[in-house]
């Protein structure tokens, strides 16, 4: 069957007619050697739309590129938990991470802003900073950081608390609860706030840490509780939109300078509309997957966020978060969702 092919191809080319060359071209292409063959980790599933978007990125890049860069997908943590990947992302060992700002704040702490405890009230605040002055400042830490940051940051979502136990309605609920928090240091201290007992866990543990109870809830986004099946293991799912998450689309420094500018310019238009399209997707789910999720047997409530904000300010939360960033960053933050402390 090759032996024929071949003998066909070479045919068609001997044929020399316009038409034949043309049917003959798709074949060329797909027989170059990529010059470029780059890794992109990812901690999402298959099904979330940050990979059916990066899939048909990576489609659109080799096709522009004739070929030439090749980018390979890794979803669901296949090359290690986050902690991991922000180290091989540093070193070179991948090329490309979408990482939560969060979790990059244990290199760059700035990075963790936007997820101020009950800031953001809507996308429309969120993307006005992130495309903005706020999103700037952070991605000029992460180049400090010798990283870099697309510009265009990828949404994850409101986050909300699903919990096996009991639902979220005022903040005292949270009291003594064993929750799952991403590893960062402002998820610790919002939960600690709360009087509850934050436990950090990679992602990829997740699943595993609910289904065995180690933990009796977690937060995150209905995409995400969606595509991730963590209602298969929990209860209840409080809509607590306690915090705007995004993931930062990081490159490691030599890998990216050493892409010639074209290549270099084709690799980063697609990324950046890549993830504008993903926002999109992430935001309707968002909004349209609670009747999915009740149909398969999680428990809604709505809390009323005040009295959370409330207890944050009471504990000195935003106080402590406010000289910790520093007046530059946080006046960035006041200047879009308002004053916080
Ligand atoms: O770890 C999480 O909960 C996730 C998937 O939302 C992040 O990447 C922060």
């Amino acid at each position: 069957m090759k032996a024929r092919m071949k003998v066909t191809r070479r045919h068609m080319l001997a044929g020399g007619s316009i038409l034949l060359a043309s049917v003959a071209a798709p074949r060329i292409v797909r027989a170059q050697q990529a010059q470029w063959v780059y890794k992109y980790a990812n901690n999402l599933p298959e099904a979330h739309p940050m990979n059916v978007r990066a899939r048909e990125m990576a489609a659109a890049i080799k096709q522009e590129t004739n070929g030439r860069f090749d980018l390979q997908i890794f979803p669901s943590s296949q090359l290690g938990s986050d902690t991991d990947t922000l180290s091989q992302i540093r070193s070179g060992g991948v090329e490309f991470f979408t990482l939560s700002g969060l979790i990059l704040s244990t290199l760059v702490p700035a990075a963790s802003i936007n997820g101020m405890g009950f800031a953001f009230a809507d996308y429309d605040t969120v993307w006005k900073a992130m495309d903005g002055d706020l999103g700037a400042y952070i991605r000029a830490q992460i180049a400090k950081a010798n990283l870099i940051a697309m510009e265009k940051i990828w949404d994850n979502g409101f986050r909300q608390t699903t919990t096996s136990t009991k639902p979220v309605a005022t903040p005292d609920d949270f009291r003594g609860m064993k929750l799952r928090v991403p590893p960062s240091p402002l998820w610790t201290s919002m939960f600690k706030a709360f009087d509850a007992s934050p436990a950090s866990i990679n992602f990829n543990e997740v699943y595993s840490a609910l289904q065995t109870k180690i933990v009796d809830g977690q937060e995150n986004p209905l995409a995400i509780i969606s595509t991730a099946k963590l209602y298969e293991v929990q209860k209840y799912c409080s809509l607590t939109n306690h915090m705007w998450d995004g993931f930062w689309f990081l490159a490691n420094q030599r890998a990216w300078q050493n892409l010639p500018d074209d290549v270099r310019t084709i690799v980063a238009k697609h990324i950046n509309a890549a993830g504008l399209k993903e926002r999109d997707d992430v935001a309707k789910l968002n909004a349209s997957l609670q009747q999915d999720l009740a149909a398969k047997g999680l428990i809604f409530n709505r809390p009323d966020p005040a009295p959370f904000r409330s207890k944050l300010r009471a504990a000195g939360f935003y106080t402590e978060w406010k000289s910790k960033y520093g007046e530059e960053a946080w006046s960035l933050l006041e200047k879009s969702v308002g004053k916080l402390a």
